[in-house]
């Protein structure tokens, strides 16, 4: 595959024979705290060195015209119309304009191509970063003044109104303001942040692709959201005090919804427990206890899988074949479910025997060949020229 920062740029002088601007997005990891974003809980992700492009120019007139590089496609439209595209990929960069607009800023036309070399589907958030190096790149050219945080909203927004999908903050935030080396620990409800130096020695974050497509995911996900919700409710009724479940604890959840359905009980008590165990994954990390911090993601795991069910038979077969290796030191879904990959902590000496024997386990199983993704911490969404 062509190096996509190139191709862009390539693309573009070929088709406008002009210079652009070009912006590059990332996609994210996130170590642990996984669905507790919309319960205003905390959440540890990282930019990766998988990014979205977009090259840019502004326009004299209204119209947007935009070039898939990978797809070798085009699709023209207006800023007046914003119009969607049965084609699917020029959405992403069209629902930012449509936010903008909402928000009274003053949008032109403009030339860009795009691509990126984030997995579509494999819940790293490449359509997070389409839309985040999109609202960086409207934002530069058009001097829109907005601050990261204001598009990291942006960005989300559209997500929610144009995916239909009610996500939390957190795929935009670790793109945008990711940093080389670090983890992010979030706040999700203040949206207070800390960088976390991450750079283990001897250990890489792997991540094992099951190459299962999320299909259930956007439905389920906005259960989970209602589920938790619905929990909040009855929680509150006793102390009033919980607004989201990031207010409540294990005692409230057992005295409050053990009478409840399964379904409310096990999705909050697993976004209460995770909650906690992110805080204390985090003091791991500050003492150093790297395999105490494998453990807890085992255990995020087993609860994402047994307690908030979004997960598949390829995930928990691949968790299981982890657990297997001395030199992985935890490993669990990640992201929304229902597919995608398990992000893992792998020993670095150990790392090609292991990523044989996982890929021929899960093949022999399953009859998929998996992708494997080394990946490392980079900077959130930046210029690259
Ligand atoms: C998806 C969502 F977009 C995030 O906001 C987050 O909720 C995640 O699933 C689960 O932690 O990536």
């Amino acid at each position: 595959m062509k190096d996509p920062q190139n191709l862009v740029k390539e693309v573009f002088k070929k088709t406008f024979n002009e210079e652009p601007l070009i912006v590059r997005s990332p996609g994210r990891v996130n170590l642990i705290g996984e669905h507790t974003d919309y319960n205003m809980g905390y959440v540890l992700p990282a930019a990766i060195n998988k990014a979205a492009y977009i090259a840019i120019t502004k326009r004299d007139d209204d119209t947007i015209f935009i070039v898939a590089a990978d797809l070798d496609e085009s699709y023209t439209t207006t800023v007046s119309s914003c119009a969607y595209s049965d084609k699917g990929w020029p959405n992403y960069v069209v629902c930012i304009v449509e936010q903008l607009l909402k928000i009274n800023k003053k949008v032109g036309g403009f030339n860009a191509v795009i691509s990126g070399d984030v997995p579509l589907g494999a819940g790293m958030s490449s359509s997070a970063a389409l839309e985040c190096a999109t609202a960086f790149a409207l934002n530069h050219i058009y001097g829109l003044g907005l601050e990261k945080m204001q598009i990291v909203k942006l960005a989300q927004k559209a997500e929610n109104e144009f995916v239909g999908v009610k996500c939390g903050i957190m795929d935009q935030f670790a793109s945008v303001f990711g940093k080389k080396g670090h983890v992010v620990k979030l706040d999700c409800r203040s949206l207070k942040y800390e960088y976390v130096p991450f750079e283990l020695e001897g250990i890489k974050i792997v991540l094992f692709d099951s190459m299962v497509k999320h299909s259930l995911a956007s439905s389920e996900y906005n259960v989970r959201t209602s589920q938790c919700g619905e929990g909040v409710s009855i929680i509150q009724q006793k102390y009033q005090e919980v607004t989201t479940l990031r207010d409540a604890t294990i005692e409230m959840v057992q005295e409050c919804l053990k009478n409840e359905s399964k379904d409310i009980y096990d999705r909050c008590k697993y976004v209460v427990e995770e909650n906690n165990r992110l805080l204390a994954a985090c003091d791991d990390l500050q003492d150093n206890k790297i395999e105490d911090f494998g453990q807890k993601m085992y255990e995020t795991h087993t609860g994402l899988s047994e307690l908030y069910e979004v997960s598949c038979p390829e995930l928990d077969f691949i968790v299981s074949c982890a657990k297997k290796e001395k030199g992985i030191l935890g490993a669990r879904m990640m992201g929304g479910g229902f597919g995608g990959c398990v992000i893992s902590l792998v020993r670095e000496e150990e790392l090609e025997g292991i990523v044989k024997r996982m890929k021929e386990a899960y093949y022999n199983k399953m009859n998929i060949g998996m992708n494997v993704y080394i990946t490392q911490i980079e900077e959130g969404t930046h210029l690259v020229k």
